[in-house]
């Protein structure tokens, strides 16, 4: 089966993604404070290759050529996040005009070439003053992006009218604060789900903010989730099932689409008292939402784990609270190079998940996309493997209209490499390769198959043709 765009409806939206501290650079420029990952990158041993923010894809100097390899590629939008620091250094007081400037030429030269902006306003680059003020675990930080939200409405509103709060709160809160693998790197254990409470009572105040500023904003928040399968129909599997489905997905589309927490999940983390005495907060939470954003890469199959048997560990790092009772079955299926099960079905599943809990709500996919070690030979990246991931998923979101849900877009991760975290920039998810020494772009074969996908002027007249591979997984 092959993709074709014309199998969609013409208002969908084909889009690609990228994050402000993977891509940026410039971590000094125009008045930007120190983020925690700043921080957190010279810590050693804290990056696998010792990597920082520097220089990234130095796209802070040259976002014009970036967005013309966009408009080349024939996307019509662009999510990007806007970096806290640039706007607050010190994640409290009044914009820094400079920093502000940045996200509007950016934004204009979007439009100029025809892309839709699509502005996230925090993807885990909290300014490190905050994090001095005990970051996420301070209910106070919620106010601040609250804040926050409203100055970058007030800066962006007339160039920028869709919006997504967060990025992945499970990431910032379960690996920020549980695993520690990721900036700030505490590891305070099942009081990383208070994190993850301040991180969605400040998405909350952050729709209340964005939409006082801009009424007529679309506004959206952005969570990873995934498919959730037991590996037997075990009573012991099942509930490992239940237990990840929990942590990973139920804590957070819970709250936010029908405002209240999963009682059996606070209860799995002991927390069910501290979230008693935070109850009223759900209000707050839960504020009407324009769409939910689905970030999709992988799904987990799950049993509960025999005595002694090592758990999440390896790609998904040490396990986070809760986490550590449940064992990550190997089904045999293909991976990528970041460790993660291809499993373009489950996309399906997350949309259908989010749909039940809430029917009228459009649903995005805001990102989905896989690492490879990809090699440039002569001027060229042959990255089958990517394309082939990026046509599956492309048919899923096919598969997901036939069934009738309400999916609106679809945005690529990533437009082009970048800083992968932990990982450093050992990882590769761009369409887009990068040379970090020389800066140089080079559309990879799957950038072009997306172009020829697209219409975009970038189209490799060889990859419609490519047939797909039928099955994705041997069980
Ligand atoms: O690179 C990240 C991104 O920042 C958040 N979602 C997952 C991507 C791949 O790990």
């Amino acid at each position: 089966m092959t993709a074709h765009r014309s199998h969609f409806p013409p208002e969908f939206v084909w889009g690609t993604a990228t994050a402000s501290f993977q891509i940026e650079g410039a971590t000094d420029a125009d008045g930007r404070g120190p983020s925690i990952w700043d921080a957190f990158a010279r810590v050693p041993g804290a990056i696998a290759d010792g990597a920082t923010g520097e220089p990234a894809d130095d796209h802070y100097r040259r976002f014009r050529d970036d967005v013309a390899l966009m408009a080349d590629l024939g996307v019509t939008a662009y999510r990007f996040s806007v970096a806290w620091p640039r706007i607050q250094p010190d994640g409290t007081g009044p914009t820094n005009a400079a920093g502000m400037a940045f996200y509007r030429e950016l934004s204009e030269t979007l439009l100029a070439h025809g892309i839709t902006p699509w502005a996230t306003l925090y993807h885990w680059d909290l300014p490190q003053s905050l994090e001095d003020r005990d970051g996420w675990l301070e209910r106070d930080t919620a106010q601040r992006f609250g804040e926050y939200a409203g100055l970058v409405a007030d800066g962006l509103g007339d160039v920028v009218d869709h919006w997504i709060t967060l990025n992945e709160p499970w990431c910032s809160s379960f690996l920020g604060y549980g695993s520690g693998v990721h900036a700030p790197g505490r590891q305070v254990g099942a009081r990383s789900a208070q994190a993850a409470h301040h991180l969605l009572l400040g998405h909350g105040l952050g729709v209340q903010a964005l939409r006082a500023a801009r009424p007529r904003a679309t506004v959206g928040l952005t969570l990873n989730l995934y498919s959730v399968q037991p590996a037997s129909q075990s009573p012991a599997d099942l509930d490992a099932a239940r237990r990840i489905d929990g942590l990973s997905n139920r804590f957070f589309l819970e709250p936010v689409l029908t405002g209240a927490y999963p009682q059996d999940v606070l209860a799995d983390l002991g927390q069910t008292r501290w979230f008693e005495e935070v109850s009223a907060d759900t209000a707050v939470i839960a504020a009407p939402l324009d769409f939910l954003g689905i970030n999709y890469y992988s799904r987990h199959v799950v049993a509960d784990p025999p005595l002694g048997a090592t758990v999440l560990g390896g790609p998904a790092g040490p396990a986070y609270p809760g986490s550590e009772t449940v064992q990550m079955v190997d089904t045999g299926a293909p991976r990528t190079f970041m460790g993660w099960p291809i499993h373009p079905e489950g996309m399906v599943d997350v949309l259908q998940m989010a749909h039940a809990l809430r029917p009228d709500l459009p649903l995005y996919i805001t990102e989905n996309g896989s690492a490879y070690p990809d090699v440039v030979v002569d001027g060229a990246v042959e990255d089958e493997d990517r394309r082939r991931y990026l046509e599956q998923h492309v048919l899923a979101c096919s598969a997901a209209l036939q069934q009738g849900l309400p999916l609106r877009g679809y945005f690529a991760w990533s437009l082009m490499d970048n800083f992968e975290w932990a990982w450093g920039y050992s990882r590769r998810f761009g369409l887009v390769h990068v040379d970090y020494d020389t800066q140089q772009r080079t559309v990879k074969r799957s950038g072009r198959w997306f172009a020829s996908f697209l219409g975009g002027s970038l189209a490799d007249a060889a990859s419609p043709a490519t047939p797909l591979a039928p099955t994705t997984e041997q069980e």
